[in-house]
């Protein structure tokens, strides 16, 4: 070779090795943090630990857990409060598939959130050969998501990224599932081709404006209703068009009944919250405006006892058309998203809209006065074992004294008792089991409430429902996260008094008598209270919301106390046969 072209040639081969290259890893963190996405929940291992490492190294917050159904739950109520997908990382198989019930729950309750889960060979995995933790996690995630991907070659991660983002927040917002290879990490590319490729995701949620027509059918519905109701589901809250919710309702003057999340939207304090008066709107109503609220099971599918036998008229705010008529006619359907539909409503109605006749509002009020008067009595009382009401009354008037505190709930009565007796003030500051009142969510959402808000949390748990997730008081203690979390023990599920009449196991229902789960969070460093009366559970939430400390506490509830399955004692099956 003469050597003018040896000299070019090696030229060549060093301007190749300085050229800059980068990898699968840094791909991925790059997409995430160019579209704002700073925050991951997840649990390490193969292939994922170093891309968490990198990612933290990057400036992204990675919080590591103890179990990935409790990162999956801190990832969707992460999308529930910020509108922007919350990420949940895991490995391949076992850690997938304990991350996916979250996926799961997130697409049900409609909160943009994206699993990214290491996987195995791909090569290997199809053949069935027995990779390291084979699965084919993209067939499996499928049907429990809006949409799952998968990303092989590096030059293709900014697209799947932009995909999968597009898919979990756009329209009705849900789960999403990225599969990542291990291969896919390590690949190389060009640094300059790479940083091409990523894609910044332009106007995710797009507005979807209603139909002018669809506008003024659900005002001539409404302008006709003799005993209007609004119903505010957690679509409501998500929407974060706050202040025209709290306008419609005002400027139409009809009464409304905030769903469980809905809660807060407006006072439950405020003259026109039904909410103490549920039974009456619902049976009593003619028509009825749904935001964001879905006729479910929650809402005995707009039928039944539950609705009365006036005739009933829909009025239904979404951005899924094909939630209209989905359980029962909607007269008026207004596909759209909820902040444009509620404005045009509003735009609509301009200034001189009637108020709803005065003796709907004057049987809903007095009907709300006499459930809040007779309730009163009880959250006073000071009984000890405590009950449920005595407890939750001290609760109830530190959610009052602290609005912006954020209050996590899940367990039956726990949960049911504090829906109804704890007022909430402000929107999306109450958190809870969501479509499926799935038990587990607790630790993992209070978790993500600090993180994602900064504001102190209260989880309100039952002994059962925190089983699900307790081992991540740990986690809590480690980000030294202001969470206080109080345990309603009364030794088990739904009672603590079942006994088993055939042999000398316990009942199914019932857990170790005298548990102090308040010693779970010392072991880590935290503060843990046993309190017994009222007037010591009183002063140990306030003390642990004013420390910002991570806090147990334990409040021994008689074991008596609780009913079956709390208010939905009525889903369990019977059979005619008498029970054994
Ligand atoms: C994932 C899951 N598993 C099981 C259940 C069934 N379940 C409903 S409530 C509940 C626990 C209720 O007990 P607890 O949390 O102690 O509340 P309490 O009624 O005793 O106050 C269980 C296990 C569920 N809802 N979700
Ligand atoms: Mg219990």
């Amino acid at each position: 070779m003469a050597d003018a072209a040896v000299k070019e040639k090696s030229a060549s081969a060093a301007a190749e090795a300085e050229r800059e290259l980068t990898d699968g890893f840094h791909l991925v963190i790059d997409a995430l943090k160019l579209n704002g996405l700073n925050t991951i929940y997840g649990v390490p291992g193969i292939p994922i630990t170093d891309f968490g490492r990198m990612a933290q190294a990057a400036g992204i917050r990675v919080l590591s857990f103890r179990h990935e159904q409790n990162a999956g739950y801190a990832a969707a109520i992460a999308g529930f409060l910020t509108k922007k997908p919350g990420i949940c990382l895991t490995v391949s198989a076992p850690g997938f598939l304990n991350g996916l019930t979250a996926l799961a729950h997130a697409t049900t309750n409609c909160f943009p959130m994206i699993l990214i889960s290491g996987s195995s060979e791909r090569e290997i995995v199809d053949l069935q050969q027995g990779d390291y933790e084979e699965m084919d996690q993209l067939a499996i995630a499928k049907p429990l998501c809006k949409a799952a991907f998968r990303v092989l070659h590096a030059a293709d991660i900014g697209i799947g990224v932009a995909r999968a983002i597009r898919a979990a927040v756009s329209g009705r917002p849900g789960g999403v599932y990225l599969d990542l290879p291990a291969k896919l990490f390590g690949q190389v590319m060009d640094a300059e081709a790479g940083a091409k490729s990523l894609v910044k995701v332009i106007d995710a949620a797009p507005a979807q404006i209603p139909a002018p027509d669809a506008v003024k059918r659900a005002l001539d519905v409404l302008k006709g209703a003799k005993r209007p109701l609004i119903v505010l589901g957690k679509g409501a809250a998500y929407a974060q068009a706050d202040d025209a919710i709290r306008a419609l309702v005002e400027n139409s003057g009809i009464p409304f009944l905030p769903m469980s999340m809905g809660k807060g939207l407006l006072p439950d304090t405020h003259a026109q919250c039904a909410g103490a008066a549920r039974s009456t709107v619902l049976k009593d109503s003619d028509i009825v405006l749904l935001i964001g609220a879905r006729l479910n099971w929650l809402l005995s599918h707009g039928k039944g006892k539950t609705w009365g036998d006036a005739p009933k008229k829909f009025v239904q705010i979404d951005i899924e058309p094909r939630e209209m008529d989905s359980n029962v006619e909607i007269v008026a359907p207004l596909v759209g998203d909820i902040g444009s539909c509620v404005s045009a409503l509003l735009d609509g109605m301009g200034g001189k809209w009637p108020a709803p006749p005065a003796d709907w509002i004057k049987t809903v009020t007095s009907k709300r006065e006499e459930n809040v008067a007779k309730m009163a009595p009880r959250l006073m009382n000071n009984n000890v074992p405590m009950d449920y009401h005595g407890a939750l009354g001290v609760l109830r008037t530190i959610v009052k004294e602290r609005p912006d505190a954020i209050l996590v709930n899940e367990g039956a009565n726990t949960l049911d008792l504090a829906r109804g007796i704890v007022d909430m003030y402000q929107p999306r500051k109450r958190l809870d089991v969501g479509t499926w009142g799935v038990m587990g969510i607790g630790m993992g959402y209070a978790i993500a409430a600090a993180i994602e808000t900064g504001k102190p949390v209260l989880a309100v748990e039952g002994d059962s429902a925190f089983g699900f997730s307790g081992m991540e008081v740990e986690t809590i203690c480690r980000y030294r996260l202001p969470v206080c979390v109080v345990i309603f023990n009364n030794d088990g599920i739904y009672r603590g008094t079942d006994v088993n009449s055939a042999g000398s196991d316990p009942a199914t229902t019932v857990f170790v008598k005298g548990s102090r789960y308040d010693k779970m969070m010392e072991a880590f460093g935290g503060a843990g209270v046993n309190a017994t009366t009222p007037d010591e559970l009183r002063r140990a939430v306030n003390a642990a919301m004013d420390s910002r400390q991570p806090t147990l506490i334990n409040a021994v509830i008689d074991p008596a106390a609780g009913s079956e399955s709390g208010r939905i004692g009525n889903l369990n099956p019977q059979s005619v046969l008498r029970k054994k």
